[in-house]
Order: structure tokens, then C-alpha cells, then sequence
């Protein structure tokens, strides 16, 4: 099942750890208010959908976690208000604070742009896209990986040849199609990482 684990190379799997690391203390800095006014404005700006769609959620009793998804070819996925797909190195970017939902049992869930209020989709062709109304196209499996990154693939659609489509993006943030991602690919690694907002709802 993790036959492809054995290809990895000792080298890579500690320059990952190593990335790890670094990614934990940038959460760490993220979570204190080691920012400008600035930044944390828009910060705020975005809690203020995030605040209307919590009450919405527990409504509903699904578990819900407010995320940033920093992929191993270092960006941070955004989706934006026309909803593009994209990545940016600025953590602060409001567009990249998602409510990651889960849908159903299997780490099946639904992933939404806060500030955009855009669902991630992925269609039979692997195209990523934006969608303000959430269908089956928006349900992701979850994939803990044993390099402590996560890696989402399409729960609905698959390549032709069965294998699973993966959310990614490129080394320049730029948005893969399905068809190209694969499970060992750097590319399809991502470390949910907290934002502030959670923090506070955990004090
Ligand atoms: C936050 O929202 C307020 C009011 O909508 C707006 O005036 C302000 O420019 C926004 N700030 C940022 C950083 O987006
Ligand atoms: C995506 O991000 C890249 C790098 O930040 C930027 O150059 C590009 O204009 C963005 N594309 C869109 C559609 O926002
Ligand atoms: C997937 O989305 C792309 C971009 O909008 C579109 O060109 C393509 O036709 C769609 N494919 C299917 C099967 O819906
Ligand atoms: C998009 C991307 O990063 N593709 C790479 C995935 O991994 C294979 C082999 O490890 C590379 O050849 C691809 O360039």
C-alpha cells in the first residue's frame, strides 16, 4: 500500500523533517501577535465570515477546523473572491484562511475559503476551481502521510487508470491539474496549519 514510501531517499525524508520544523515554528510565530496592525486587520476582516459560518456549522454538528494549507513546494493555498485557485508566500493573505469541514466518516471533507466563502472543487477532468455552491466535486479525502504532511485527493474523481487525483501546487504556487499530481509528489503535500483566529476559540 505505501510501496511508493520505499523509493524515498533518506536525504529527502530528513530535508522533509527538516521542512517540518520549520513549518511548526512559522506556526508558532503565526499564532503570536508578531504582526503589524495591518496584517492583523486583515486578519479580522476575515474572522468576520468565519464567525457567521461557525454559527452555521454547529447548526449542523460537523467538525470544523479554520486552517492555513501550506504545501511542501512552500505556498499557501488561496482561493480567491472570482474563485481562483492559487498559491501565495504571504501568510497573512486573507484569501488563505480556509474552513476545512468534515462531510462524512473516511476524512471525507469539504474545504472553503473564508474571505471568499468559494468551495474547492475538482472536476472528472482534475481541473481545481472555486465553487459558491458545494457538490459532491467539493468532497476531498484526507491522506495522513508518513512525512507529516496531508495530501488531498479528489473523493469523486480519479485518473483514468484508478489513481487518485490530488489537490497541489506547482514550485511557483501555481494550481496543478489531477491528472498530473501524484501521492509522492512534494507538489501534493500540505501541513494544515492553525491560524489565530483558532487560537482564540480554543482559550
Ligand atoms: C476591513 O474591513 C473594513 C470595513 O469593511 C475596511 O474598511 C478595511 O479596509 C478592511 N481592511 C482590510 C485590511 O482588508
Ligand atoms: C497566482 O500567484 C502568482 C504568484 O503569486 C501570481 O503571479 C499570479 O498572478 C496569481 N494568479 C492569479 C490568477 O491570481
Ligand atoms: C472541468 O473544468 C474545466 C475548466 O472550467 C472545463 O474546461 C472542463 O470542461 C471541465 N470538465 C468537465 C468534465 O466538466
Ligand atoms: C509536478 C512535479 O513536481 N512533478 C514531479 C513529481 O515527481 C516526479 C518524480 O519524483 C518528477 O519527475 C516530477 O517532475
Amino acid at each position: 500500500m505505501h510501496k511508493w514510501m520505499l523509493k524515498w531517499k533518506l536525504p529527502t525524508l530528513l530535508s522533509k523533517l527538516y521542512l517540518h520544523i520549520m513549518f511548526l515554528l512559522s506556526g508558532m510565530c503565526l499564532a503570536c501577535s508578531d504582526r503589524t496592525p495591518e496584517q492583523l486587520a486583515a486578519i479580522m476582516n476575515c474572522s468576520k465570515h468565519e464567525r457567521h459560518t461557525r454559527n452555521y456549522d454547529y447548526m449542523e454538528g460537523g467538525d470544523v477546523r479554520v486552517r492555513q494549507l501550506f504545501s511542501g513546494t512552500q505556498w499557501f493555498l488561496t482561493i480567491d473572491d472570482y474563485g481562483n485557485i492559487n498559491g501565495t508566500q504571504d501568510p497573512t493573505n486573507c484569501y488563505s484562511i480556509l474552513e476545512i469541514r468534515t462531510v462524512s466518516e473516511g476524512g471525507i471533507l469539504a474545504i472553503k475559503g473564508v474571505k471568499s466563502q468559494y468551495y474547492i472543487s475538482m472536476n472528472k477532468t482534475g481541473v481545481l476551481q472555486g465553487k459558491k455552491t458545494y457538490n459532491e466535486n467539493c468532497n476531498f479525502k484526507e491522506v495522513f502521510l508518513e512525512n507529516y504532511f496531508n495530501a488531498y485527493s479528489s473523493a469523486k474523481w480519479t485518473k483514468q487508470n484508478g489513481k487518485e487525483m490530488f489537490i497541489a501546487l506547482s514550485q511557483k504556487g501555481r494550481p496543478l491539474k489531477g491528472r498530473k499530481t501524484r501521492k509522492e509528489n512534494t507538489s501534493s503535500h500540505f501541513i494544515p496549519m492553525k491560524c489565530r483566529e483558532e487560537d482564540k476559540r480554543v482559550e
